[in-house]
């Protein structure tokens, strides 16, 4: 079996070929190097959105459509090498929302999972499944399949996070189903904070015994997160390629928070110099704090806070910071390691 080249042509083959062709037959030989690759190939590149250009293009967006008329008002971060697909990676969509101050993005369900990453404003909310969730910089708050989630902005500054969803993941299998609330927003049935109090303090209500491969909490708080990266980086034991690398679990069975997309939260140190690394699941970086440099495949990309960047599958990354850095990403690594698919590679 030849990986890399297809078998020559006849003039006998290629007549037989197109006869073949009606009839919705394709020979594998001639296409074989192309669907099964020695490694990764897709059309992923490595890509920066600066955080000025997006805010400002998002804002002017805000002055051409509401939140209301769009059902999401959302720029789509689209991969530069898979233009029109709706997607930053192969398996994943990420887009920048607005909602600005009393505005409502009404209420649907689908069963596409969506992460959101508060990237600017304050006391912007999220309701999922009758729980309101009030939305800071830094956030990070599930919104998991086939629950109802509305957003709404009782504040007087405009709110803008990242979207992170399983788009392609939810078209691959052609899985795609949605369904709109009958109201614009739907009814509170739950304390605020309530998921926080009783799944999120490294505490359980007794007898609760949830195999719900999706996290039972909402949001995790900024605040936390941020508080556990600052005491790791105390004790001068920082991973080689990940500095203080920490992922958002689910605390029904410790896997990751969600079944599709795996979030996670970093503090590379002020001066610390990653170790080259590389791993199948292409991640999308959204910066919180501090600015570096970083080398993906040989490219260069400098960035600061609010930045989003995307490192394809597979590709050489190595990150150079100057002051302290946070960094959230994500990736659909829970899922390919759950079908057997992922890999890494630490370089020296
Ligand atoms: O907020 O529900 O970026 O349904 C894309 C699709 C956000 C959302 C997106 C969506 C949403």
């Amino acid at each position: 079996m030849s990986l890399e080249n297809a078998p020559e042509n006849t003039d006998e083959r290629s007549a037989f070929y197109d006869r073949i062709a009606d009839d919705n037959f394709t020979p594998l030989w001639q296409v074989l190097s192309n669907i099964i690759t020695a490694e990764p190939q897709s059309g992923c590149r490595a890509h920066l959105w600066p955080y000025s250009k997006a805010r400002e293009y998002l804002l002017e967006s805000g002055q051409l459509i509401t939140a209301k008329e769009a059902e999401r008002r959302v720029l789509i971060l689209e991969n530069p090498g898979m233009r029109g697909l709706s997607c930053i990676t192969t398996s994943l969509y990420a887009g920048l929302q607005l909602v600005l101050p009393d505005e409502v993005a009404p209420a649907h369900r689908h069963s596409q999972s969506a992460l959101r990453f508060v990237i600017e404003g304050s006391g912007g909310h999220t309701t999922v499944n009758g729980e309101k969730t009030t939305m800071e910089v830094g956030d990070f708050v599930i919104t998991p399949p086939w629950a109802w989630h509305d957003h709404g902005n009782k504040s007087d500054e405009p709110m803008i996070w990242l979207d992170g969803l399983d788009i392609p993941i939810v078209s691959l299998f052609d899985t795609s189903f949605a369904d709109r609330y009958q109201e614009e927003t739907q009814p509170l049935t739950k304390p605020d904070g309530d998921s926080l109090a009783r799944y999120g303090t490294n505490m359980l209500p007794v007898d609760y015994h949830s195999k719900s491969i999706v996290s039972p909490i909402f949001s995790y708080p900024f605040e936390r997160t941020r508080e556990a990266l600052e005491k790791l980086k105390q004790k001068d034991e920082w991973d080689a390629c990940h500095g203080i690398k920490l992922r958002y679990i689910n605390p029904n069975d410790g896997g990751y928070a969600m079944p599709t997309i795996a979030p996670f939260m970093q503090l590379l140190p002020s001066g610390f110099s990653t170790r080259r690394y590389r791993s199948t699941d292409a991640t999308v970086f959204s910066v919180v704090e501090g600015s570096g440099v970083s080398i993906i495949n040989g490219e260069s990309f400098s960035w600061s806070p609010r930045d989003t960047f995307v490192v394809p599958s597979h590709q050489w990354v190595t990150h150079e910071t100057s002051e302290d850095a946070v960094l959230f990403s994500f990736s659909d690594r829970v899922a390919q390691e759950k079908l057997g698919l992922w890999r890494e590679q630490r370089g020296r």
